[in-house]
């Protein structure tokens, strides 16, 4: 890994990409991965680098989601488990979630080797890994439509970060709420979930374990009106305004 100067400007951006390319170089990433990677680079430039004001509404809506569920899974990708497979492990416990490792880019080997490194990091239960268990969602023409029939294809709530927007519309017709983390407030993902996470997932993922602590104490009247009063469509006009005005910004410092 280069070293890069704790000094440097960019220097935690850096790191993320370095996690992503180290992941890639140990198997868990798919080549793809890396361009997903660079698309959120350019979107996470445009937001500032930071989790903003509208980043922090979706998380506390989506904490708020996370507690009421009764049967949450968490999807995992090459991606999430080369960025952060510690703290989605720490966030599934806090929520009582289920893991199940789902690939765009179907693979054994990664798979595989995303299995060895949830486990390595204290994952007990890791599903999407018997073909016996699996079942098929309807409307997706990519290895994404196998899901296992105890988690994706039986939950309620589901956490699907770095998606593609196929599964995302084919999850919800099949009624279950979806939460993504997705830089590009655009994507059809980020326009199609109920929650969308406009942030950069390494950083948001602990803001989430952190609101789902503290939401854990509250009543499921005042988690329900979190919800209620959370408004996704006009959160992701928010993120696009707040890069519009950072544009503006920089375009003037320039
Ligand atoms: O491991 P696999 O086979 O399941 O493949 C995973 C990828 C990510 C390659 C696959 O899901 C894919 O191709 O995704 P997309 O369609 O490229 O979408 C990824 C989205 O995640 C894009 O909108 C990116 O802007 C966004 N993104 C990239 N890095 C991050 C991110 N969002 C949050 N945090 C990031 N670190």
């Amino acid at each position: 890994m280069p070293l890069i100067p704790k000094s440097h400007p960019r220097a935690k951006s850096l790191l993320i990409r370095e996690k992503l390319v180290n992941g890639f170089d140990k198997g868990l990433v798919a080549k793809e991965g890396l361009l997903a990677q660079g698309r959120g680079e350019a979107f996470d430039y445009l937001l500032g680098e930071k989790t903003g004001r509208t980043a922090s509404k979706a998380i506390k809506a989506a904490a708020a989601q996370l507690l009421l569920a009764e049967r949450p899974v968490i999807s995992v990708n090459g991606n999430i488990a080369a960025l952060c497979p510690k703290q989605i492990i720490k966030l599934s416990k806090q929520i009582k979630a289920k893991l199940e490792v789902n690939l765009f880019y179907t693979n054994e080997k990664r798979k595989q080797a995303i299995i060895k490194t949830l486990k390595k990091y204290g994952a007990n239960e890791i599903l999407g890994t018997k073909k016996a268990s699996s079942k098929k969602l309807p409307g997706i023409d990519s290895a994404r439509r196998i899901v296992d029939k105890d988690g994706i294809f039986a939950a309620d709530v589901v956490v699907v970060p770095l998606e593609d927007g196929d599964r995302t519309m084919s999850l919800k017709k099949a009624g279950k709420i979806v939460i993504t983390f997705d830089l590009n407030p655009l994507s059809r993902t980020s326009q199609t979930a109920n929650i969308t996470i406009v942030d950069n997932v390494t950083r948001s993922v602990d803001l989430l374990i952190n609101q789902s602590k503290e939401l854990s104490k509250k009543n499921e009247k005042t988690l329900l009106k979190i919800i209620e009063e959370f408004d996704n469509k006009k959160n992701l006009a928010e993120n696009i305004i707040q890069i519009r005005n950072n544009l503006t910004r920089k375009a003037k410092i320039a």
